[in-house]
C-alpha cells in the first residue's frame, strides 16, 4: 500500500534526524559520567627493546560517577608496544573496574616495552564506564616514532702525555684496533686507528646497546672506557675523543717471591710482595688482588695479612720513591699435591688506574705421578672444529719443563699420545716438526686423579 510505505520511509527519516541532532549536541548538554583520557607519551627516537613511558589522565567531565571504568592500552599498527595491564590498577581490564567521581581526575604512569620493529608504533588508549554522554573523547592514539637508518662510529685514540684530557700535537695513537660490537652484529668488528690516531665504523645497524673498545694499544697506554652508545640514527658518535692515560705500572713497582722453590702439601708458604712508587707523585688507595685466577692449588694467604693493602681496606699509600715489603704465609692445600704446582699471584691496584702490574710466583709439590693422554691436531678444513681426520698422525711428542725435554710420546694414526707416569706439574706441548701450538693453547696440566686424567685434545698450527 503505497500510504504506508510513505509512513514508514517518513518515521525511519525522523529517526535518523533525530540522532543526528544528539549526536551534534554540546556534550555538557547531556546528564551523566563522562570520562575524558589525554596521553602524552615520551618523546623519542625509539629502537626496538626500549622501554617508554605514557602519561595517562583519565578525568570524569561529567556530572555523574563513572561506575566501573576501565583502561586499556594497546598497540593499533605497527612496532607492538607490551604495557603490562596491572599498571593501571583498579581499572586494570580484567577486573571489575573501579568508580571515577564527577570532577575526579587521575593520573596513570604506564610504561611498555617496544617489540619487534614494524614500523611506527601506533598506541591506543581507551577508557570506559557503562553510560558515558560523549565517547569522542574516551581514546586517544599516540605515535611513538621509530628509529631508522644506520649509524657511524669515528674518533680518535690519543695518549694524552701533557694531561689536559683533550687530544694535543703528538699525541695521536697509531696501530691501535678499535674494536666495535652492538646489538645486530654477529661479531666484534676491528677499525686500525691510522697515523692521526683515526678509527671508524660505517653503516652501522641501529643498536640499543653499543660499545667500541682497544687492544694493541702502542707504548703501554691504557684507553679509557668509551661509555654504552646508544645508536639511534642521531650521529651522535662521530667524533669521539678517546683519552688513554699511561699505566700504573708505569710508577707502581710489584715483585713476588716464595721462600723455598718446593713444597709439600701442609707445609707453610712464606710469601714476599715488594711495591715501590718510582713516581713524583704519591699513591693512595692501593691494595693487593691476590688468587685472580684461584683453582685451588694457590698458597691458602689471608687477605688480612696484607695490613693497609688488604683489597676489603683499601688503604695502602706509597710516597713518591717509597718501597715497602709486605709479608704473608699460608699453608700449601693438599690439592697441589696433585697438580704438582703451588704459588701466588697478586695484582697491585689503586682501584681505578688501568695497567696495574701484576706478579706470579711458584713452586713445585712433587711426589705424585700420573698417564697423560691426548690428541694433537691440525684444523685442515679450517672450520675452526675438530674433526674426524684431523689428528696429527704418526708424530713425535715432547713435553718441555723451562726448556727441557722431559718425556717424549709418539701420535698413532688418529693423533693419540700418551705420557706414561710422569710428575704432575704443569708442561709445554709440542711437535717435533714444522708445527706450533695455535696462539690459544696455554700449558699443558699433567694433573693427578681426581684433578686429571682427562683427555687433552691440543690444536696446532704451521710455523
Ligand atoms: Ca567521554
Ligand atoms: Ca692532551
Ligand atoms: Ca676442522
Amino acid at each position: 500500500m503505497p500510504t504506508g510505505r510513505f509512513v514508514r520511509s517518513a518515521c525511519a527519516l525522523t529517526a535518523a534526524l533525530v540522532m543526528a541532532g544528539m549526536a551534534a549536541a554540546p556534550a555538557s548538554a547531556a546528564s551523566g559520567p563522562n570520562l575524558k583520557v589525554t596521553v602524552v607519551a615520551q618523546q623519542g627516537r625509539w629502537l626496538s627493546g626500549d622501554t617508554v613511558a605514557l602519561d595517562v589522565t583519565v578525568s570524569n567531565i561529567g556530572d555523574a560517577v563513572a561506575f566501573g571504568t576501565i583502561g586499556t592500552a594497546y598497540t593499533e599498527s605497527g612496532t607492538p608496544l607490551w604495557i603490562d595491564r596491572s599498571q593501571w590498577g583498579d581499572l586494570a581490564d580484567g577486573g571489575t573496574g573501579a568508580p571515577v567521581a564527577q570532577g575526579e581526575t587521575r593520573t596513570f604512569h604506564l610504561t611498555g616495552q617496544l617489540g619487534t620493529f614494524s614500523g611506527d608504533s601506533v598506541v591506543h588508549v581507551e577508557v570506559s564506564t557503562g553510560q558515558d554522554v560523549d565517547y569522542s573523547d574516551n581514546i586517544q592514539r599516540v605515535t611513538l616514532p621509530m628509529a631508522r637508518g644506520t649509524e657511524r662510529v669515528a674518533g680518535v685514540l690519543y695518549g694524552d702525555a701533557n694531561g689536559d684530557g683533550k687530544p694535543s700535537a703528538g699525541e695521536a695513537l697509531a696501530g691501535a684496533e678499535a674494536h666495535f660490537i652492538g646489538v645486530g652484529t654477529t661479531s666484534d668488528m676491528v677499525s686500525v686507528t691510522d697515523t692521526t690516531g683515526h678509527f671508524s665504523f660505517d653503516n652501522l645497524p641501529l643498536s640499543r646497546y653499543a660499545y667500541v673498545s682497544f687492544q694493541k694499544v702502542p707504548g703501554g697506554w691504557v684507553d679509557q672506557p668509551v661509555g654504552e652508545m646508544r645508536l639511534d640514527g642521531r650521529g651522535a658518535y662521530t667524533a669521539l675523543e678517546v683519552r688513554a692515560v699511561r699505566p700504573l705500572s708505569d710508577v707502581l713497582h710489584e715483585t713476588i717471591t716464595l721462600d723455598k722453590t718446593t713444597y709439600a702439601a701442609g707445609d707453610t708458604g712464606k710469601v714476599t710482595v715488594t711495591l715501590s712508587n718510582s713516581g713524583t707523585q704519591p699513591l693512595t688507595g692501593l691494595y693487593l688482588g691476590c688468587d685472580a685466577g684461584a683453582f685451588g692449588s694457590e698458597l691458602a694467604v689471608t687477605d688480612d695479612q696484607w695490613g693497609a693493602f688488604d683489597y676489603r681496606r683499601h688503604e695502602g699509600t706509597l710516597a713518591a720513591g717509597q718501597r715497602i715489603v709486605l709479608t704473608a704465609q699460608g699453608k700449601v692445600p693438599d690439592k697441589a699435591a696433585y697438580t704438582g704446582t703451588t704459588g701466588l699471584d697478586c695484582t697491585a691496584s689503586d682501584g681505578h688506574s688501568g695497567g696495574a702490574p701484576y706478579v706470579l710466583a711458584t713452586a713445585k709439590v712433587p711426589g705424585m705421578r700420573a698417564d697423560s693422554h691426548g690428541q694433537v691436531w691440525l684444523d685442515k678444513n679450517g672450520n675452526s672444529t675438530l674433526d674426524a681426520d684431523e689428528g696429527l698422525a704418526n708424530r713425535n711428542l715432547v713435553l718441555l719443563e723451562d726448556g727441557n725435554i722431559r718425556a717424549y710420546a709418539r701420535t698413532d694414526a688418529n693423533g693419540y699420545a700418551t705420557f706414561k707416569n710422569m710428575p704432575v706439574g704443569t708442561y709445554q706441548l709440542r711437535v717435533l716438526g714444522p708445527w706450533k701450538p695455535a696462539p690459544f693453547e696455554g700449558d699443558l696440566g699433567v694433573f693427578a686423579p681426581p684433578y686429571g686424567g682427562g683427555e687433552w685434545h691440543v690444536q696446532f698450527v704451521a710455523s
